[in-house]
């Protein structure tokens, strides 16, 4: 039990199974006839009859299944939505769910549900956890890993259809001819089970591959350039899905170095792919070492250009204001862009969650932004139902998160990482599932179908995201990691010579009076992005919630909680809270020796260790660390710190070679 599985472990009928019931397919199309395929190995149920109908484009990818106990009946509008159909009927079998009697409509909700790798050619991964990349260049294409084909699969038994297969921080060589071979070699296995394929470019490209003078959208040299490459593109993947940009962000090229906006660059790409129903994912990722807020300036950078993009131009902004932190406010950009296309990035790589080490589930994660309420349209303007296409209709709607996989046997590293894979495809395909019930599929699919077995593991999973934020980061704390690797706490971080946006100092402001950043009116006023409904509550330290109270204020140490305590004990509180929790998972797990597998029971054991290790690390770093300017004792019924501030700050990780 090595993990390799993943969710996948339906196991083939027997002959007299397979030969008591029918499997038939009203179709000639391959990816219907997987679907079928499937079902013909692993499905133990009465016959079953799969079929398309036009007629049905409401369903767009979905399905429906109607069912009783000799016979099932599924209609598709597309042949995809057979294959999505033959994996909902193996989720029911495989959870126990009964299926003498069906009946069931899926419609997605949202059209393109991808994921974003960050590999870059030479297979290392940016903020991977799991090994190097999976897609293998030097080999490709006259090989093709049995791996491509069980990732094809395993996203499309989850509804995932769209995948950015490099690193937003864009080599130019990935549009080389050469690679495009090996692109056509991947696109051949994915499309098999209805996966799209898109890349992230370099805006330079022109100029670095195809030696124009420049790389300035409104120069006809590039233009043509792309043009050519666009086409070039899909002559060897016909249902290529498009770009996704990374521009004037982090030392990314991009238009704005030729004095052009990010519609300017947008729209060149979008109209040269608008002929091939290609898309352009537009970043929303960028800021400047300015004196300005970094949560204000992708506000600021793209409201003046709402208006100003191509309908298949979608603008893809990070679920918070700043960076994948383990809590954020949602970012104001949501709503705020009224005549633009908007989908959400999420990360689900945990860069700032503990790498492959913790185990944060983080289907509450991706819930919470999704259901944060921006009133940009009136009350219920919920992120998620401003993306999908209920409030605005959109020619597609889409959603993406940055991938956690690698070629680690286990995929993911750790084995619970392999639950925010599965997570993030559930709620791309329907947001409105609770992160419990998913919490309960993932579980039964990959550990044990036992209730109590069951029951243990998700309260594990349902307390690890709040228990991460407890132990790095409660309050509204935010980016107080270490500044190049991002694993362990470095609140008193400032590295010389440093971009003052990238250092703990900025983000806490820490004083001998409080801690927090202001950002209502009376500092950088980030709160006056969101809309009044939103901006009177985060505006307002009385009205602020908790979690998020040093996100928005600079709070007195004295300063007196919701819960009576002052901010000093609260913060206290909370960072020994999250050991405990983190303890408590620990007790949990143990509990469970003996039930399930004993090689995934022990990987995961150590890797709590680790974890409850790192969790006294934070918390004792950070109450030592702003207990300078406090000058308050920590609250004596709380665990003692068995660290000395001198030796944590000494601590240097080469995490370069983490994985
Ligand atoms: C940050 C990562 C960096 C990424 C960047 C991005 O630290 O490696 O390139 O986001 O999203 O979180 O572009």
């Amino acid at each position: 039990e090595d993990g390799s599985k993943l969710w996948l472990r339906y196991v083939p009928v027997s002959k007299e199974i397979a030969q008591s019931r029918s499997i038939t397919v009203a179709a000639e199309n391959p990816i219907a006839v997987r679907a079928q395929q499937e079902l013909i190995t692993f499905w133990r149920g009465q016959s079953i009859d799969l079929k398309l109908d036009k007629k049905l484009p409401y369903l767009k990818d979905g399905f429906k299944i109607t069912g009783h106990s000799e016979r099932i009946k599924v209609v598709a509008n597309e042949p995809v939505g057979l294959l999505y159909a033959a994996y909902h009927l193996l989720k029911l079998q495989e959870t126990d769910q009964q299926v003498s009697s069906l009946k069931v409509e899926e419609i997605p909700s949202f059209d393109i549900r991808m994921l974003n790798h960050w590999d870059n050619l030479d297979r290392t991964v940016e903020r991977g956890y799991a090994g190097y990349s999976l897609w293998k260049w030097d080999e490709l294409p006259g090989v093709i890993s049995p791996r491509y084909e069980e990732y094809a699969r395993a996203n499309a038994s989850i509804g995932i259809n769209a995948t950015v297969i490099n690193n937003v921080n864009a080599s130019p060589q990935i549009l080389n001819t050469a690679y495009l071979a090996k692109l056509q070699g991947l696109a051949t296995v994915f499309r098999r089970y209805g996966i799209k394929i898109y890349l992230s470019v370099n805006f330079s490209s022109p100029k670095i591959l195809g030696g124009t003078s420049d790389s300035d959208p409104l120069n006809p040299e590039v233009i043509l350039w792309w043009k050519n490459k666009v086409k070039e593109i899909y002559q060897v993947i016909p249902d290529f899905g498009g770009f996704l940009v990374k521009a004037n962000s982090e030392g990314q090229p991009g238009p704005q170095d030729y004095g052009r906006t990010h519609a300017e660059g947008a729209n060149m790409l979008a109209a040269i792919l608008k002929p091939y129903q290609g898309f352009v994912m537009w970043r929303a990722f960028v800021y400047n070492p300015t004196t300005e807020d970094r949560a204000k300036q992708a506000y600021q950078e793209f409201v003046p250009l709402d208006g100003a993009f191509s309908d298949n131009v979608i603008i893809q902004i990070k679920n918070g204001p700043i960076d994948f932190q383990p809590r954020e406010p949602f970012n104001p950009l949501f709503g705020a862009l009224r005549k633009s296309n908007e989908m959400v990035e999420f990360q689900i790589t945990q860069e700032y969650l503990g790498f492959s080490n913790h185990l944060v589930y983080l289907a509450p994660l991706f819930k919470e932004t999704l259901a944060s309420d921006t009133y940009a349209d009136g009350a219920g303007s919920t992120v998620a139902r401003l993306t999908d296409g209920t409030l605005r209709p959109a020619r597609k709607t889409a959603i993406a998160a940055v991938a956690n996989i690698g070629d680690n046997i286990n995929w993911t590293g750790h084995h619970f990482a392999q639950a925010n894979w599965y997570a993030y495809g559930r709620l791309a395909w329907n947001h409105q599932l609770s992160s419990e019930q998913i919490a309960e599929e993932w579980i039964a699919m990959t550990f044990s179908k036992d209730k109590s077995i069951i029951d243990a593991v998700k309260e594990i999973m349902m307390t690890s995201r709040e228990a991460a934020v407890n132990y790095m980061m409660p309050l509204g704390l935010h980016h107080i990691f270490a500044f190049d690797h991002h694993y362990g706490p470095e609140p008193w971080g400032d590295q010389k010579g440093g971009r003052p946006d990238w250092m703990p100092l900025y983000y806490h402001q820490a004083d001998t009076i409080g801690v927090g950043f202001d950002r209502t009116a009376s500092g950088s006023n980030a709160i006056s992005q969101y809309s009044p409904e939103v901006a009177n509550i985060y505006g307002d330290i009385k009205l602020c919630h908790d979690q998020f109270l040093l996100w928005f204020h600079h709070v007195p140490w004295t300063y007196t909680m919701k819960s009576g305590r002052s901010l000093w004990d609260e913060l206290c509180y909370k960072y020994d809270h999250g050991v405990m929790q983190v303890r408590d998972m620990q007790k949990t797990w143990d509990r469970l020796e003996g039930q399930v597998d004993q090689q995934r029971f022990v990987e995961v054991q150590s890797k709590l260790k680790i974890q409850a290790k790192d969790a006294v690390w934070w918390k004792d770093a950070c109450l030592l660390y702003f207990q300078t300017f406090s000058r308050r004792p920590i609250p004596y019924d709380i665990e003692r710190p068995v660290h000395e501030l001198e030796d944590l700050k000494r601590i240097k990780l080469d995490m370069k070679h983490h994985n």
